[in-house]
């Protein structure tokens, strides 16, 4: 055992680490909050990056199953979940990752608390962010719009800390003629008189986190007006409208639904999901009737934010990292971090990094101040809604690309290691690849954008330029270093360096140099 070993990299507390997280919550948490919620925003980095990174490692090895028929012939549909996924709905009941969010003890900043702690839990929670992302949605809409005893029945146990009581979502969307494009739904809600509840059948071609307790479907409506003819129902998404189901009863048998089989997946692959037929689910109207896809957008807007912050946690990973290993690394008679051009590598990435970081908690803020604000509030109605509409699909695209591209950045930066799947970085690339797809693709998103601009008569874009012009007020009295620049683009690059910090000010120096 004689020869070189290289030092191994390590992060042992994403948030002590990580100078970016702590600077952009002292700026948006007042003092006495951001002290508060220190020591458990530090015990839950200390976790994932230990327990919590040990269930995923477990998570990966031993993956979810479907076991179609007992040895009898009979159908089971038993879908076998790992011990490790088991034991993290568990831990993130205990942890309140959903909870926060919804005590608001905080008021609006509690938001900001509650993605904060999950950026620095996901590390360890690995997919289990993906059931947690649509509990939230799931918790949020029926806040907004659900029944009393929707909300004395679910929303209480979407936001328990009691992982005895606590329940997660799904989201039932994407059918095989249509992902982005729902309004090609073939599902269809019958009204069952004698049951008191609609009866839903069809096919659901994703649903992940297949575990889950109860479910939120978008659904075909048949009109129930005594003179329609009976199974008439309206074409396209307008005849669309949301429910709320129950997966299993409290036995475990499935309500109406049979797995078809798991989905073979590029990476995710700790996560169930799969392909359901639907035969007479009950379930209960969400909302008014035909008005699905506007009632599932509060889903959609909460859970596109958390592609945002789970992105955003990935980057905080990947360059953690690629300066763990700078420090150790020794090329051509120098540490990696005092080589120049790597230097100006991680730069790159930290830039990134740095952007959709803020872009991410700049969003947060804002579902933070509508979510507890009283809405009538001119900054809240006329700023922060039509903003927030307007800034999520675009955080969505933008983190998920950024991320993709930051994770091909990383898996270099290690060498040939990065390429070794016992370094994490491949799984890490293949995950965070899905935020381009889930949740709105790319285009679809862009169209979103686009439709707001028109919704809002151009409002929403105006808000986003006057917030704009807000924040680059203070760079118009340029300080010397900048002045020196030439160019637009060398200010902007003299600005990202000096607002990047480097392991060492000498790396800086050299980078600034250069
Ligand atoms: C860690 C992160 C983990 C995250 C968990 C991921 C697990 C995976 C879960 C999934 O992938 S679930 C499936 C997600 N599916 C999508 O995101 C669908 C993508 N397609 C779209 O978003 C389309 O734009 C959309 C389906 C909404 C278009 O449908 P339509 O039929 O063309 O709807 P239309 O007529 O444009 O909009 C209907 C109403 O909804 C309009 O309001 P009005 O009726 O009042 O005019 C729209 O303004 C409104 N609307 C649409 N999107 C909205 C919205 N309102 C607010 N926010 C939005 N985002
Ligand atoms: P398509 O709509 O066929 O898209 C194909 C291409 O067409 C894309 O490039 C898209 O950008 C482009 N496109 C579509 N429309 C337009 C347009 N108007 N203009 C220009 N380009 C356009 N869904 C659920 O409902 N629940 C889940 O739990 C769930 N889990 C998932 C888990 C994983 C791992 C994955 C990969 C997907 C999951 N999905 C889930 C499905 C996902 O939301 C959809 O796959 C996604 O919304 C895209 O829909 P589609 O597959 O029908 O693609």
């Amino acid at each position: 055992d004689v020869g070189f070993k290289q030092d191994v990299p390590q992060v042992q507390n994403t948030f002590l680490e990580d100078p970016v997280m702590a600077s952009v919550l002292e700026r948006l948490l007042p003092g006495d909050v951001l002290q508060e919620i220190t020591p458990d925003l530090v015990h839950i980095s200390e976790w994932a990056n230990t327990e919590g990174a040990a269930l995923v490692d477990r998570m990966e090895e031993d993956q979810p199953r479907l076991r179609q028929y007992d040895s009898w012939c009979r159908r089971v549909d038993e879908l076998l979940v790992t011990e490790a996924w088991t034991k993290q709905k568990e831990i993130a009941a205990r942890e309140g990752v959903v909870a926060i969010a919804y005590e608001r003890k905080y008021g609006q900043y509690s938001r900001i608390y509650q993605m904060a702690k999950l950026m620095l839990w996901s590390t360890g929670a690995g997919l289990y962010s993906c059931p947690i992302a649509m509990t939230d949605g799931c918790a949020r809409v029926i806040e907004l719009i659900g029944t009393q005893e929707m909300k004395d029945q679910v929303f209480a146990r979407l936001t328990s800390r009691d992982p005895s009581e606590f329940f997660t979502s799904g989201q039932w969307m994407t059918e095989r003629p249509g992902g982005s494009d729902v309004g090609r739904t073939e599902t269809q809600a019958v009204w069952n008189e004698e049951k008191k509840a609609w009866s839903v059948s069809g096919f659901k071609w994703f649903s992940s986190a297949t575990d889950a307790d109860v479910t939120m479907l978008l659904a075909r409506t048949h009109d129930t007006n005594p003179t329609a003819v009976p199974g008439s129902m309206k074409a396209g998404s307008r005849g669309l409208s949301l429910y709320l189901a129950r997966v299993r009863d409290d036995q475990g048998k499935l309500n109406g639904v049979r797995i078809h089989r798991l989905k073979d997946k590029v990476g995710t692959k700790a996560l169930p999901t799969a392909e359901l037929e639907l035969d007479g689910m009950e379930a209960q109207l969400v909302g008014e009737e035909y008005r699905g896809v506007k009632n599932i957008s509060a889903i959609l807007n909460i859970t596109r934010i958390y592609c945002g912050m789970n992105c955003t946690s990935a980057m905080q990973r990947f360059v953690l990292c690629a300066k763990e290993y700078a420090r150790r690394r020794e090329v051509f008679g120098a540490l990696l971090k005092d080589q120049p051009l790597h230097l100006a590598t991680l730069a790159n990435m930290e830039l990134q990094y740095r952007a959709t970081s803020q872009f991410t908690f700049y969003c947060v803020a804002m579902l933070g101040r509508i979510e507890s604000l009283d809405n009538n509030l001119p900054e809240i109605r006329d700023r922060d809604i039509p903003l927030l509409r307007l800034l999520t699909p675009i955080l969505k695209v933008w983190s998920a690309k950024n991320a993709f591209y930051l994770s091909q950045e990383a898996m270099e930066s290690y060498g040939g290691q990065g390429y070794m799947e016992e370094t994490g970085i491949g799984r890490a690339m293949r995950d965070v690849l899905v935020n381009t797809i889930w949740e709105g693709t790319s285009n679809v998103l862009s169209l979103d954008v686009l439709r707001v601009m028109a919704e809002t008569a151009g409002e929403a874009l105006q808000q986003y330029s006057d917030a704009v012009r807000g924040m680059m007020a203070p760079l118009r009295s340029k300080p010397e270093w900048v002045k020196s620049a030439k160019s637009l683009e060398e200010s902007l690059i003299l600005i990202a360096i000096r607002f990047t910090s480097y392991s060492t000010p000498e790396g800086r120096n050299v980078l600034e140099a250069s």
